[in-house]
């Protein structure tokens, strides 16, 4: 039995990272979900495919749902980044659905302010901002183009996820802090889309550590019909 990390999940079919640093495609007999993340135990069932065969439990689970489905984001996150930009237009009620999300998990929260090299929209979304950062969520202005380093100093010691609305450069920021995620998702894309399975959503791209970032999919909406308003629930 090996064990290793989930680094991407496509469907029932998942990429996992070993210990020893190889990559492993693999399946799931269970008909249970798994994320990014995901710490499990694997068994080789070829020289490239395995089977997962136990997860471990999870330290945190974020998600989403809605009446009818749920939807894993990632797991064993410590810190959630949600990431917002001057353009393309976001939506606050976005990054407060993802605020608890993160608090319900007991997860860090950072907003990130990317596109900040477009300076004349800066002022507008700034002050859309400050709500947030006026009940304590810190907010970094960056440039994923040009200053991407600037995150760097917020991932230390942490498992973190990128989240929000598709445009806003989740994938840039990867691409620039993690030097190996561009050969990873093409390694990705070849390891899962051979064979019969198509991609039906975008693959959740976690990369090799350190640092520990999770990339995930644009966020159309961010259900949390799973959580309760009560205070108990919430963790509020
Ligand atoms: N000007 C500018 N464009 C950016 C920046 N970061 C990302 N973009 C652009 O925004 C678009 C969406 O970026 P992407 O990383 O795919 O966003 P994602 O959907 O959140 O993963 C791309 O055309 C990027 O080149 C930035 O810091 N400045
Ligand atoms: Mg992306």
């Amino acid at each position: 039995m090996l064990e290793g990390t989930i680094v991407s999940a496509h469907g029932r079919h998942y990429l996992v990272e070993l210990t020893a640093g190889e990559t492993l495609p693999a399946s799931r007999v269970k008909r249970s979900e798994l994320a990014c993340g995901d710490q499990v135990l694997i068994q080789r069932s070829s020289d490239t495919q395995g089977v997962i065969d136990l997860i471990p439990p999870r330290s945190t689970l974020l998600y989403r749902s809605n009446d009818f489905r749920q939807k894993l984001i990632a797991a064993n996150v410590t810190q959630i980044i949600i990431v917002v930009a001057t353009e393309p237009p976001y939506s606050d009620e976005m990054i407060s659905r993802c605020i608890v999300a993160a608090e319900s998990q007991r997860m860090k929260t950072l907003i990130v302010f990317n596109k900040c090299d477009l300076s004349d929209r800066i002022a507008p979304t700034s002050m859309a901002l400050v709500p947030f950062e006026r009940i304590g969520y810190p907010i970094l202005r960056l440039s994923a183009h040009t200053d991407a380093e600037a995150l760097r100093p917020y991932l230390l010691g942490q498992t973190s996820v990128l989240v929000g609305q598709s445009g806003m450069g989740k994938s840039s920021l990867t691409n620039a802090l993690l030097h190996d995620a561009n050969a990873l998702t093409r390694e990705i894309s070849s390891a899962l889309n051979s064979g019969k399975h198509t991609t039906t959503h975008a693959t959740p791209l976690s990369v090799r550590r350190p640092p520990a970032l999770i990339d995930s999919p644009g966020l159309q909406e961010f259900g949390l019909r799973h959580l309760s308003k009560t205070p108990s629930s919430t963790g509020f």
